[in-house]
């Protein structure tokens, strides 16, 4: 039991295994941020640079996403604080095109946290889904997340949208993922980027506030 076992079970992509260290490594008291930051992500990063190389293969991705998923299943509860006062709602999804959903579930745990409600719209979003639930819901903040570089002309699409249905000044935009830089958010006219989940919570606390 330990953190590497928790790394390796991800980077191999083995989910039965991956629970059962994680919860060892929490009944022996280790954070769930610990685990989060210094195993699951970790992992991860490491897949995507043997798939970069050629050493590993989509569906190797994706038997260690489901590895970390079934880590993240006993590690939410305790990173998104049960309780918290209502200080706003955020409707998050990851744009048109794009399927990667750990890092966006992991901003709308963390916002979750925060104090947020959360209207998870999933992946593959397209800018009127988006525009739609702005309409329903009223929220204060859009997140949208990409992590392929071809993806991230869907958040310029989805601003657009919102420009055009008449709703870009009823709501902040926030956007995030690899590829997104706070050069890209400035660009596209967005009012927040954040590099990681933990900035994410405090970056929308903040576009809240103001
Ligand atoms: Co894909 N994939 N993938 N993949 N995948 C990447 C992103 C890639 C970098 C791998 C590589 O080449 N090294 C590469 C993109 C290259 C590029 O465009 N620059 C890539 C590719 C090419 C592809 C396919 C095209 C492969 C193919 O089919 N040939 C394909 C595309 C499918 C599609 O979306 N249409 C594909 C498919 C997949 C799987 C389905 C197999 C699987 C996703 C499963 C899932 O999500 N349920 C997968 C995976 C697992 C990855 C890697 C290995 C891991 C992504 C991940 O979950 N990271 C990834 C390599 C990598 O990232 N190093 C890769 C862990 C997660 C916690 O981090 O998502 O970055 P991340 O989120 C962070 C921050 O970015 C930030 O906070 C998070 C937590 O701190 N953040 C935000 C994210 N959203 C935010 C929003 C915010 C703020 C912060 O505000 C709103």
């Amino acid at each position: 039991m330990s953190l590497e076992s928790i790394y390796n079970a991800v980077l191999s992509g083995n989910a039965p295994l991956a629970r059962t260290e994680t919860q060892a490594e929490l009944d022996a008291g280790t954070p769930a941020e610990a685990i989060l930051n210094q195993a699951c992500i970790p992992a991860m990063a490491e897949v995507g640079r043997l798939f970069e190389v050629g050493d590993k293969f989509v569906p190797e991705m994706l038997i260690s996403a489901r590895a970390m998923s079934a880590s993240m299943v006993l590690l939410k509860p305790l990173l998104a604080a049960a309780g918290v006062k209502q200080i706003g709602t955020v409707v998050v999804g990851t744009v048109a095109g794009d399927l990667h959903d750990i890092g966006k579930n992991l901003v709308a745990m963390m916002l979750e946290g925060a104090g947020f409600k959360i209207i998870d719209l999933g992946t593959d979003v397209s800018p009127q889904k988006f525009v739609d639930a702005v309409k329903s819901d009223s929220p204060n903040i859009v997140a949208m997340s990409a992590l392929l570089t071809t993806t991230t002309k869907s958040i310029s699409a989805t601003i657009e949208a919102l420009t055009e249905a008449g709703l870009r000044n009823q709501v902040k935009v926030m956007v995030g993922g690899a590829p997104v830089t706070q050069d890209f958010a400035d660009r596209v006219g967005a009012d927040g980027f954040a590099p990681d989940a933990g900035s994410a919570a405090r970056k929308a606390k903040e576009m809240v506030a103001a």
